[in-house]
């Protein structure tokens, strides 16, 4: 009996002994690779803002703004969809876009008629496209950086509803 068993505790023991080193040896490694440290990868187009070595990416699968949000959270825990800082970053991302239109991560999302960065700062960069924010069919909560306007911005559905099949787009991520 015990000869079946001391092998499965010894085994058992093992483990243990394993979980710990991984825990006090691999995980302060991992911790402290920062993420701006890792390549700038990921999807259609990318390219790294020199100034802050913040990571954009551009994604042509046409998602709703939350869609969006969850693929962009998957390159990490300082991943996000675009937050647009300064002139240079904008012109950054509308090189990306090239002549499509993109969500990047603002709305008005908590009071209607203001709009913030996702991170909850309000905008610096101020690059609406005359005539915008307009809300259109008072049901516009989301940004949208349009390439055809020279990387103006545009207040757009955050997604499609019964009555509206706008609210789809392709998006762009940003990794610090
Ligand atoms: C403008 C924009 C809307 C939408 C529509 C097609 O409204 O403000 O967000 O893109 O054009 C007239
Ligand atoms: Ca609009």
């Amino acid at each position: 009996m015990w000869s079946r068993v001391l092998p499965l505790l010894a085994l058992g023991g093992c483990a243990q002994i394993f979980e710990i080193e991984s825990t006090s040896k691999l995980q302060p490694d991992a911790r402290m690779a920062p993420d701006s440290g890792q390549p700038c990868i990921g999807g259609e187009a990318r390219e790294v803002d020199p100034t802050t070595g913040s990571c954009f990416m551009y994604f042509t699968t046409p998602m709703t703004r939350d869609a969006a949000r969850s693929v962009c959270s998957g390159f990490g825990p300082t991943a996000h969809l675009a937050i647009i800082k300064s002139a240079s970053e904008n012109a950054l991302v509308a090189r990306l876009i090239g002549m499509d239109h993109a969500f990047i991560g603002a709305s008005d999302d908590v009071t209607e008629g203001t709009f913030l960065w996702d991170d909850g700062t309000p905008f610096q960069l101020t690059n609406w496209n005359p005539g915008e924010p307009n809300d259109a069919g008072a049901n516009e909560d989301c940004v949208e950086i349009v390439g055809a306007a020279a990387g103006k911005w545009n207040d757009v559905p955050c997604a499609p509803t019964p009555t509206n099949t706008l609210g789809s787009y392709s998006f762009v991520c940003q990794r610090d």
